[in-house]
Parts: structure tokens; sequence; C-alpha cells
């Protein structure tokens, strides 16, 4: 209708065949006008600190890419903090799942459900983490689970394309009113397997998801011909640096194939108005997600879990089996 009225009316001004050129340009304005409203940022925000808000422009380039960047979301004090805490926490070796990437490696997942009292507990539940996704996603949230992802050097697996309100659709989750932040504990780069992102994705809504080789991902078909529209990204973080990601953002990551590890530690939120319908949905129904200030990660004192056995116990670690996960086995057809 826009161009046909746009193709008469400059026909009638111009010679022939400028119209439709024109018109295709002004329709094309109009269909990407918001883009040209706003610049994608792609180098990301600068976490403030003490000041720290969600701004009105990272929140309209949330909603309009599905994504934002926050560099030095944890200083370097904290980064180093959870790192040396990480290394020595048994229960990501203790609980790990190795999940097959179908290329003949796999990529290592700790899944736990409940932030405890530890420093990656800690980290989830700060203002900074699930105060900005409140503001993310327009209201209450509760920590919907935390996992970390290892991949280690020369070792590490891949993703396929998926989104994960793929999975989290058939958990239950009525809304795809959920998010990620994921927050680099080494520097994530194209050379270690470094996320790969496709903005403005979450508004294409859920995509089926089905067998990929090994693992259940997107419908392979259609996400070739996303990519042909919406260009791929390929933010690399330093230790610290976060992307907080809508759950309907296509993403993948590749094997890693460097000397050098990448670890990254994700947490993911739900609005508490969509708590799973499903009873043995593998992720928790609404609980009271108790906010703590910014300052509390270096305030922390909790460094030794096998001393503290109720923090440890409190995480509630998720344990796939092939029977009821599709981290660890996909069924032929997904549901
Ligand atoms: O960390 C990665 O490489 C990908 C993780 C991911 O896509 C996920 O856990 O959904």
């Amino acid at each position: 209708m826009l161009f046909k009225f746009s193709r008469k009316f400059i026909s009638s001004i111009l010679p022939a065949n400028t119209g439709v050129h024109l018109s295709r340009l002004l329709l094309r304005h109009f269909c990407s006008s918001s883009i040209n409203i706003m610049e994608q940022n792609i180098e990301g925000f600068k976490y403030t600190g003490k000041d720290w808000k969600v701004t009105g422009q990272m929140k309209a380039h949330f909603d309009e890419f599905g994504y934002m960047i926050i560099r030095g979301l944890l200083t370097n004090a904290e980064t180093l903090k959870l790192k040396e805490f990480l290394d020595k926490d048994k229960g990501m070796v203790d609980y790990k799942m190795d999940r097959d990437d179908g290329e003949g490696r796999a990529v290592g997942i700790t899944v736990w459900n409940h932030p405890s009292d530890d420093i990656l507990g800690v980290v989830a539940r700060t203002e900074r983490v699930a105060g900005t996704w409140e503001k993310l996603l327009g209201g209450e949230v509760y920590h919907y689970h935390s996992k970390l992802i290892a991949k280690d050097a020369f070792t590490g697996g891949a993703f396929v394309w998926h989104q994960d309100y793929g999975y989290w659709y058939n958990n239950g989750c009525i809304f795809p009113n959920l998010g990620t932040t994921w927050t680099a504990i080494d520097r994530a780069d194209r050379k270690n397997g470094c996320l790969k992102i496709i903005p403005m994705s979450h508004k294409i809504g859920r995509i089926d998801h089905i067998r990929v080789g090994k693992q259940a991902g997107a419908d392979t078909a259609r996400v070739e011909e996303i990519e042909k529209v919406c260009p791929i990204i390929q933010p690399e973080l330093d230790p610290g640096d976060a992307l907080f990601f809508h759950c309907n953002i296509l993403h993948r990551s590749d094997q890693n194939n460097s000397p050098n590890r990448r670890w990254g530690y994700l947490c993911c939120y739900n609005r508490a108005n969509n708590t799973p319908y499903k009873e043995n949905s593998p992720h928790p129904v609404y609980t009271k997600l108790d906010k703590l200030p910014n300052s509390a990660i270096m305030d922390c004192d909790v460094t030794d879990l096998a001393a503290n056995k109720e923090v440890a116990a409190k995480r509630d670690y998720y344990i796939a089996t092939p029977e009821n996960s599709a981290y660890l086995q996909v069924p032929e057809k997904m549901e």
C-alpha cells in the first residue's frame, strides 16, 4: 500500500522508473526507521559504579536489538575474586555435565537453581544484575537458574544456533519474559569461541527447535534465511564485561581451538508473573529474590564451600540425565 502510493506519487513528478527505485528506498527507510533513530551500540555501555542505573538509552537499545553489552560490569577486583572462588569451587566439577557438541567435542555445563550466599549467588542477586533485569523486563524478576559454561583450551565444544526460549517454552514459561546475563570470567574472543548473536532476532518470535547434530537448535533452514537479513555480531568480552540478552535472541558459539580457556558465568531471570505452569519443570517456580546492594560482592566472605555445606546445599544443583534433559540428549523430534 505504502509502496504503491509512493510509487504513484513519485512517478508523477519524476522520470519513468525513478519512482520505483525511490519508493523502494522510502519503504526501506520506513521499515528500518527504528534503526535510523537508534544506532546499534556494539562497543557497549560502561558500568558506572555507585550511580549505576539503566538509562532510557540502554532500555531502548535492549528493546530494539534484544541485547546490551555492559563493559566492566564487574570491576577487576570483583572479577578476580569471582575467578579465584570458581577455580576452587568443587561443585563446578562435581555437578558438571559434558554436553556433546556433535562435532567430537564437549562443553562443560554446571547448572544450579538458586543463588546462595557465596560470591556466585551474590553476583546474581545484586542490583546491577538482577535490578537491571527488572528494568529491562519491566517488573519484578526472580532467579531462574545460573550456570558455568566451561570451554577449556583446545577442547571446548560448540553451541548451535538457538534461542533460550526454544527450551524454556517447553519448561512451561508462557511469555518470553526471560533473559540472561553472560559475564566473562576469562577473555572471550573469536579464537576461543565467544558468543555470536543475531541482533533483533528477539523480534522474530520463537522459532521451532529441532535436533541439530546432537543438540537442540533453532530450525537451520530458517536461521539461514534470518542470517541473510539480520547481520551477526560477535562481541568480544574482557573478564568482567557482560552481555545481557533477551531469551529469544538467536545465539551460538564455536569450538575453542585456542590455548586460552573461555569460561562464562550465566545468570538467567524470569519475570515473577511468568512462573512455569508445568509441575516437573527443571527450573524453579517463582521464588522471591532477595536483592543485594552492589557493594555485596566485595563484602562477601564465603570463601570456602567445603567448610560451608549449608551455603552449598542452597544452590540446588540441576542434575540432568539423558532421560530428563535436552542438555544431554535431544529427542528425534522436539515437543
Ligand atoms: O557460552 C556459550 O558459549 C553458549 C551458552 C549458551 O548458549 C546457553 O547456555 O544457552
